[in-house]
């Protein structure tokens, strides 16, 4: 979970190949989505990341996941609980929304393999999103998951990326910054650390 953590919100081929030149994580989440029309995205997302040796996540849905073959899931807070989707996906990895100090705890508690920590940024992206924590609240939240990977997001501008990185995430996830750009894969490619710049 380090580098660009990219999101396919929509059923689109190409959109998802662009975000792979640059991330090896992609998750699906389309919202709304009826049942099927996810899976047909979550579809698409494999063939496209076994194609590139990336990570296919499903967000929510525990059983499109493993009807996808996905690698993993990312359940939200009201979502099933991790203890739960591991028995349905005993191999899937489980990353869980969290928005607070208590929600990473909690989270860590219970066996998460990664958390995604915000909003850290206003978003637009998300309806009814939690209170902004900011980087102070992202560094708090790092503290906390004592090493468990942190994936910020909400409302993460490129200009802002260094300073995410700084605070203890170890990706980070954006989509209106990158999916909504011209060059989707010029956009993402500012989201990986400095370091992964070079190659
Ligand atoms: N979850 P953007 S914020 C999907 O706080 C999502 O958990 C959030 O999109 C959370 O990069 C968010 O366009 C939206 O702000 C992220």
């Amino acid at each position: 979970m380090n580098g660009f953590y990219a999101v396919l919100d929509r059923d689109d081929e190409a959109l998802a190949r662009a975000l792979l030149t640059v991330a090896r994580v992609l998750q699906v989440r389309i919202k709304p989505g009826a049942a099927n029309e996810i899976l047909r995205a979550a579809q698409l997302a494999r063939r496209v990341c076994d194609e590139v040796g990336a990570k296919l996540i499903v967000n929510d849905r525990v059983d499109i996941a493993l009807a996808a073959g996905a690698d993993g899931v990312h359940l939200g807070q009201t979502d099933l609980p991790v203890a739960e989707a591991r028995r349905f996906g005993p191999k899937l990895l489980v990353g869980v929304s969290t928005h607070d100090v208590a929600q990473v705890e909690r989270a860590v508690a219970a066996g998460a393999d990664y958390l995604g920590f915000g909003p850290i940024f206003e978003t637009k992206t998300k309806d009814n999103p939690d209170p902004v924590q900011g980087i102070a609240g992202l560094r708090a939240a790092v503290t906390a998951a004592r090493g468990t990977p942190i994936v910020a997001i909400g409302g993460i501008a490129a200009s802002a990326v260094a300073d995410v990185y700084a605070a203890g995430a170890s990706a980070i996830c954006a989509i209106r910054a990158v999916n909504h750009a011209s060059d989707v894969a010029l956009a993402a490619r500012a989201f990986n650390p400095a370091t992964l710049h070079a190659s």
